[in-house]
């Protein structure tokens, strides 16, 4: 720990209404919800600042998403620095077809603005004037589950402390450890693992397209999108277990110039590869999200495969229904938001589950495809180029609905 990390560290009580444990968006969106209702919180991050600050991740953001970070007083870096989108473009057998959002949504647009810098954003906010938010601070565990006083084990500096809490919210990502508190039955997770990854690069060469491009090509999936007018950001499909390091920036690129290929004379610029990563693919769903005073949000309670851009809006889509139900309970001691929680997320999370099954099982080649399997891939590919309704429906998907 460096002089830096201790004099940013806040006096951290012993006792709060919410525990929140994990750093992430999900957390620091909700601590920040939480203290503008005036509900006390304690947020418990097992990672550093500059670490969770720079982690490469999500890249769109629904209007829902913009409209709470703005509410919660992190929306003027991102109006300044995001990049609204009117549409994405498909590419199949050498062509491509754009979807215009706007045109097929009622107006509807999405923003690109990477979830670094939301993370950045709320982290500087909360550090200035919010809750607690303690980095390297590991939970090992979360006991008294069903009490109404569960407890928060953590280490800190070497130490081992607790926090008491009214409740506690698990905003822990995929692998945390507050929906082990749960006791074993209460919880079922849906889930599928598909037999592929994402190859992610981040390069310094401006986008060489406007909006991002989702591609299907005999070779594998291969996603062109962006951080800014800078910097892209790239995808391959790629077989599980993948060693990033194996492949040369010239495979790299020759790879993806081969599965975006279209007629005509559109062409791909290089630059230089500053990020790579292999990434697995899964879908899974945790129900209820709540049990007792323990709640779950965010990748801690589902996760999607990135195709259809939905893990970050969901998260911020759960923290915001679950602040909307602490701010009722502080303000006029109804549970009836907080009983809500889990039915009224769920149901936007299994349709973000279908659209992004959708989306992937479209665009990507299983190992064990056959020729029948490609066909269907490519009818449901012509049909979306043909017909507005299917067209529509994957916009309003993509889009997201209102919160
Ligand atoms: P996170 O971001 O995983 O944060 C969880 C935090 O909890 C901390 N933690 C603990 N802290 C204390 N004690 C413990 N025992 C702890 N265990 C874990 C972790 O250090 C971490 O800081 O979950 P959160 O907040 O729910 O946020 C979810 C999003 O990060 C995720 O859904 C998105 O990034 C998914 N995703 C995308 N979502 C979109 O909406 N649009 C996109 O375009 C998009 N692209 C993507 C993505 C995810 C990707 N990857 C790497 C999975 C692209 C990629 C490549
Ligand atoms: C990204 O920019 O990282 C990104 C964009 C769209 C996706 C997934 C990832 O569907």
């Amino acid at each position: 720990m460096n002089e830096r990390t201790v004099s940013q560290n806040p006096v951290i009580p012993e006792s709060t209404t919410v525990g929140i444990v994990g750093g992430g968006p999900a957390g620091l969106l909700l601590a920040r919800l939480l203290h503008q209702a005036g509900v006390e919180c304690v947020v418990l991050e097992s990672r550093e600042r500059a670490y969770v600050e720079q982690r490469q991740r999500a890249g769109v953001l629904e209007q829902s998403t913009v409209d709470v970070l703005r509410a919660s007083g992190a929306g003027e870096r991102l109006e300044r620095e995001g990049i609204v989108h009117d549409g994405i473009e498909l590419s199949w057998d050498r062509r491509r077809h754009r979807i215009d959002f706007p045109g097929l949504t009622g107006g509807k647009q999405v923003w690109i603005y990477a979830q670094t810098e939301v993370v950045k954003d709320l982290i500087e906010l909360q550090l200035a004037d919010g809750a607690p938010l303690l980095f390297e601070a590991q939970v090992t565990e979360v006991t008294g589950a069903d009490t109404d006083r569960p407890v928060v084990h953590y280490t800190h500096a070497g130490a081992e402390r607790t926090l008491r809490c009214d409740y506690v919210v698990g905003c822990d990502g995929f692998h945390g450890v507050v929906r082990d508190a749960i006791p074993d039955g209460e919880l079922t997770t849906y889930e599928r693992v598909y037999p592929y990854s994402w190859f992610g690069i981040l390069a310094d060469v401006p986008p060489s397209n406007d909006e991002l491009v989702y591609a299907h090509s005999p070779r594998g999936f291969a996603l062109l999108s962006m951080r800014s007018h800078t910097v892209s950001r790239l995808y391959l499909q790629v077989p599980n277990g993948t060693d990033p390091q194996a492949w040369s920036d010239e495979e790299i690129w020759d790879e993806l110039d081969a599965r975006f290929a279209v007629d005509g004379d559109w062409k791909l610029a290089r630059g230089p590869i500053t990020q790579r990563a292999v990434l697995p693919l899964r879908s899974s769903v945790t129900e209820p999200l709540r049990w007792g005073r323990i709640f779950l949000a965010g990748d801690a309670g589902h996760i999607v495969p990135p195709t259809g851009a939905k893990g970050l809006n969901l998260a911020a889509a759960d923290v915001t229904v679950l602040a909307r139900a602490f701010g009722q309970l502080h303000r006029t001691g109804s549970s009836d938001g907080l009983d809500a929680y889990s039915r009224q997320c769920l149901s936007r999370v299994w349709r973000a589950e279908q659209f992004s099954y959708f989306m992937t099982t479209t665009l990507h080649v299983a190992p064990d495809q056959n020729p029948f399997d490609t066909r269907l891939q490519i009818s449901q590919l012509d049909r979306i180029a043909a017909s507005p309704h299917a067209a529509a429906e994957l916009a309003l998907n993509y889009v997201g609905t209102a919160l």
